[in-house]
Formats: C-alpha cells, sequence, structure tokens
C-alpha cells in the first residue's frame, strides 16, 4: 500500500519550514508545483518548481481568489488510480496525477485576533485550500495531504525509507486534514455570530481544537483524542513537557486531577504535594519542603502511590526529585523544575515531567462538561474554596487550633476525592482516603482500613488515624458514618450538614467528646 510521490502541489501560507522540506521532497525526484507566493519562495531558494497556472492554463485571478480551482488540479488529485474510466478522463484532458498535497491556509484565525477589518477578515477565508485538502483527504488511498508542517517529517521519513507514504500514514493525514478544516470553518463561524452580536447562550460550549489523536482511550480497544483551547488555565493543556514517554488517555486525565488538587494549596502557605491513582488522590500532605510534604504523602498509602502521578505546588527542587525517583512514577507536574531536579529526573527516561508556568486559581470560574447517551451535561466548575466559607461548630466542643487547620486542611482534600469521600487528615497530611463508594460508611471504613495498612507497613505499634480529624464531602445521613470514624480515631469533623437527622448526628459527636463544624458547603465530585 505504499504510494509513490511523483508530483506534488504546495500551496502554503505559513512558509516555516517550507525550504527545507520542498528540497527534500525534490532530492528525491518529485515533481514541485505552487501558487505564487509559495513558488516565489521555492525558486528563490533555487528549487525547481512549476506554476499552477502551468497546470491550470489561466493566471490567477480575482486577487488570488481563484489559483487552484480548477479540473487540471482537482481531477488531478481526486482521480481514482486503478480505475480506468478515471484514467481514460486524465488521458483525454491532460490532467497529470497529484501525489502530495501541501497546503496550509489563510490564517484567518490570526486575522480576526489582531482585529482587522471586515473585508481584510473576509478576504482571508481560503477557499481553494480547504477545496484541496478535502479533495486529497477524500482520495487518501492515493493521495498524501499534509496541513501543518508538524508532519512533515513524518511524510519525508516514509518516502526516504519506504520510497513513498503507506496507508496508514495517508488515513491518518487525512483525519488531520479534516479535523484542521473543521475547526477553521468553526472559526469562521464563530467570527459571524460575534460580528452578528449573536450572544445566544451556551450554544458553543467549547472553543479548542484538536491537539492531538491519543494512541487509545481508558482502555486500548477505545479510540481517543486530546482537545485543548477554550479558557486558558494553568494546566495540562497547557504544560510543557520536559522528557518521558508520550502521555496517555489516563495520563492526562489523572495529571489533570493531580494539578488541580494540589492548585488548593497556595505556595505562599508553603509547600504541597499530591499524589494521584486512578482520577483520586491516595496521599495528599503539606510539609516544610517538597521533599518533606512527598514523603508525608507517599507515607498514607504506598502501595496505591506506585505508579502514580505526582503534583506539585512550588518548583520541584532536588530533593524532591531524588526522593520522587526511588520509587516508580508516571509523571510528575508542578509549575516549573530547577536544573538540578531536571537532571535527576532525566535519568528515569519514561517518566515524564510536565512544567505549567503557574498553579490555576482555585476560585477561577469554568465550565465543566461530561458526556451521556445523546447529550452533555455541563455545569460550572466546583470554585468553592473551604478557607471563604463560614464554617460553624456545632458541637459542645469547639476544635482545637491544631484540629482546625486539620480540618480545613481535609475538606480542601475531599473536594478533589471522588464521592463518597471520606478523608481522615493529620498534621496537615491525609492518613486515610475512602473513596467512589457507594454508602458514605463504606467509605470511612475503607479510609481506616487503608491507614490501618500504612502503620502496618510503616510498621508502627497504632493506626495513623489514632488522633486524626475526618471530612466528608456531603452531610452523615445517619450517624453510623461518624461512629466509624470516631472508632477509627478520628476526634473532629468537618462536613456540610444540612441532614434532617444533623441532632442525631450532633448528638453522636458530643457523646463521643469529638468537635464537628459544619461548612454549609457540598463538595460531590463523581
Ligand atoms: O483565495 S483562495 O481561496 N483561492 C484559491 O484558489 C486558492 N488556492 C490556494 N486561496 C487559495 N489557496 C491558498 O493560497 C492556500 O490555501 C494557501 O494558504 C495560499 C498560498 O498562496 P501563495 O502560494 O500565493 O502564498
Amino acid at each position: 500500500d505504499v504510494r509513490p510521490i511523483a508530483r506534488a502541489l504546495i500551496s502554503v501560507s505559513d512558509k516555516s519550514g517550507l525550504v527545507a522540506f520542498a528540497g527534500r521532497l525534490a532530492a528525491h525526484g518529485v515533481e514541485l508545483v505552487s501558487t505564487g507566493g509559495t513558488r516565489k519562495a521555492l525558486a528563490e531558494a533555487g528549487l525547481k518548481v512549476l506554476d499552477v497556472a502551468d497546470l491550470t492554463g489561466f493566471p490567477e485571478m480575482m486577487d488570488g481568489r481563484v489559483k487552484t480551482l480548477h479540473p487540471a488540479v482537482h481531477g488531478g488529485i481526486l482521480a481514482v488510480r486503478d480505475d480506468a474510466a478515471h484514467q481514460a478522463s486524465m488521458k483525454e484532458h491532460a490532467i497529470a496525477p497529484i501525489d502530495l498535497v501541501v497546503v496550509n491556509l489563510y490564517p484567518f484565525e490570526a486575522t480576526v485576533a489582531r482585529g482587522a477589518s471586515y473585508d481584510e477578515c473576509v478576504e482571508n477565508i481560503d477557499i481553494g485550500g480547504p477545496a484541496m485538502i478535502r479533495a486529497a483527504a477524500k482520495n487518501h488511498a492515493d493521495v498524501a495531504v499534509v496541513v501543518d508542517a508538524s508532519s512533515y517529517e513524518r511524510v519525508l521519513a516514509e518516502l526516504e525509507e519506504k520510497g513513498g507514504t503507506t496507508l496508514a500514514t495517508r488515513r491518518k493525514l487525512a483525519q488531520l486534514a479534516y479535523a484542521r478544516t473543521a475547526t477553521y470553518d468553526a472559526a469562521i463561524t464563530r467570527w459571524f455570530a460575534q460580528v452578528e452580536n449573536d450572544t445566544t447562550p451556551n450554544t458553543r460550549i467549547f472553543d479548542g481544537t484538536l491537539a492531538e489523536a491519543l494512541r487509545y482511550g481508558e482502555n486500548p480497544h477505545q479510540s481517543a483524542a486530546f482537545y485543548t483551547g477554550g479558557a486558558a488555565r494553568p494546566g495540562v493543556a497547557t504544560a510543557r513537557q520536559l522528557q518521558g514517554k508520550a502521555l496517555s488517555y489516563n495520563n492526562l486525565n489523572d495529571t489533570d486531577a493531580a494539578f488541580e488538587a494540589v492548585a488548593e494549596f497556595d505556595p505562599a502557605r508553603g509547600p504541597a504535594v499530591v499524589i494521584v491513582k486512578h482520577a483520586n488522590p491516595c496521599g495528599v500532605a503539606e510539609g516544610a519542603t517538597l521533599e518533606a510534604a512527598y514523603r508525608k504523602a507517599l507515607a498514607c498509602d504506598p502501595t496505591s502511590a506506585f505508579g502514580g502521578i505526582v503534583a506539585l505546588n512550588r518548583t520541584l527542587d532536588a530533593d524532591a526529585a531524588r526522593a520522587i525517583v526511588e520509587i516508580f512514577t508516571e509523571v510528575i507536574v508542578a509549575p516549573d523544575a530547577s536544573e538540578e531536579a531536571i537532571a535527576i529526573v532525566g535519568a528515569k527516561k519514561n517518566l515524564r515531567l510536565l512544567v505549567t508556568g503557574a498553579l490555576p486559581d482555585p476560585r477561577a470560574s469554568g465550565t465543566l462538561v461530561k458526556s451521556l447517551a445523546g447529550g452533555l451535561l455541563v455545569q460550572s466548575r466546583d470554585n468553592a474554596v473551604v478557607d471563604d466559607m463560614e464554617l460553624q461548630v456545632v458541637t459542645k466542643r469547639a476544635p482545637t487550633n491544631a484540629e482546625l487547620a486539620d480540618l480545613a486542611f481535609a475538606f480542601r482534600v475531599c473536594k478533589h476525592v471522588k464521592s463518597n469521600a471520606i478523608v481522615y487528615a493529620k498534621d496537615l497530611a491525609t492518613v486515610g482516603i475512602g473513596a467512589g463508594q457507594m454508602s458514605r460508611v463504606d467509605s470511612a471504613r475503607i479510609a481506616a482500613s487503608k491507614a490501618r495498612d500504612a502503620a502496618q507497613a510503616a510498621g508502627l505499634a497504632e493506626p495513623l488515624t489514632k488522633g486524626c480529624v475526618v471530612a466528608s464531602d456531603a452531610f452523615f445521613p445517619f450517624a453510623d458514618g461518624l461512629l466509624t470514624a470516631i472508632e477509627a480515631g478520628a476526634s473532629a469533623v468537618i462536613q456540610p450538614g444540612g441532614s434532617i437527622r444533623d441532632k442525631d448526628v450532633i448528638a453522636a459527636a458530643d457523646e463521643a467528646g469529638v468537635a464537628m463544624v459544619f461548612t454549609g458547603v457540598r463538595h460531590f465530585r463523581h
């Protein structure tokens, strides 16, 4: 299924990398055909290049609005190579086949972005370019299409190794081609909406573009892609990957969960670390140093942390990097990384290191989208922060200052744990996390048993939950969940409150001498 490239039509507005690319094509005996500006650039670089006018017998006309819209071009792209009738038509009309189409479009988006006039925007709506891109992508059985300089290398490598393009590559290129024309048309649609002052709410929920087709989705039999854009928030979508393998769908999802969670910890408060596994934190801690925070977070559940994602709220330093690489970790994400830390992480070839430049604001607004059969659910992001909540002490005993600090910490973490969420914490570190259970009592039990396991692993006589605090993402509907937490060793509780049985729950707390505060805010996360 390798198709040789005898002739390439190149028509590009963005001419970066053009000369080197075309030069290597020419070195392989590929005949080059180009439109005005592209042809000029190539000829000036000393390459032999035909003018499209030589193919069409027509000059570019109407300010360039019509340059490639001609059967000599579109017939050469669309003709099915092993179809006798198509071949006969080509012969009859003297149409030569075009095996490679390289087009990047008039910069419509950039023209709008720089505030150009209405007429200039209209003039930058490319017609001939998308027509050629869509034609070549349709005929991917025989023709390769390139819409972006980032694909130049892939085509050259195949040409140089195999003497032509493979079907797999042509198909992939066709997919990227239609993605490009779709985004292009979407940008034109948006511009019209803007011009018309069309403010219909929520008709468009996402402004992004295809960033990357992923190898697969949550499972290998699922296809997947990563779209980025919309409101720019420092995070996974805008991060720079300094090293390591390509990120998978699950890596991206988990890294986002970890980074959003660690962003709850203002770096001004001090270093904080979140370790995530399967989209849930399995260890979170604040510490005097990043390394100390990491070790405290790791101690919460070292078994789950294996192969996890580590997010930090400040520049990754050498000590933290050294501690993190002691066990198998998939991804490290931080606002930045020191040279020394980068070198330490560099010793682990596969480990990905992402830097984001900054932490996102946890109070920022934004939109969350979830798909369901036949539709989408849209909601604003949960931007409630415990520091802004009015905490109400509902028990006879008020929490001590140390307990209060741990309660706020635990509720901050709880927001990022899948519901039903129960978080045990002590000394600004999680000591047991119960996530994603259908019953709150089960979450409380699981968190306690994980704390016992961690204590055993560390060779401690007592579970880490002894004298801890507990946070619950939603109210306790009955006293049983609370009693489970108290039994595990909790001495103070933070929860939204609001159950019709609050009185029973408060009475159970009072009876055990436990302090409890209500936040009035729920942090469900599913
Ligand atoms: O005005 S167009 O829509 N009419 C066309 O027939 C046409 N053919 C190619 N624009 C057209 N193009 C575009 O010209 C390409 O998509 C590319 O962006 C640009 C390259 O022009 P030049 O080679 O003159 O720089």
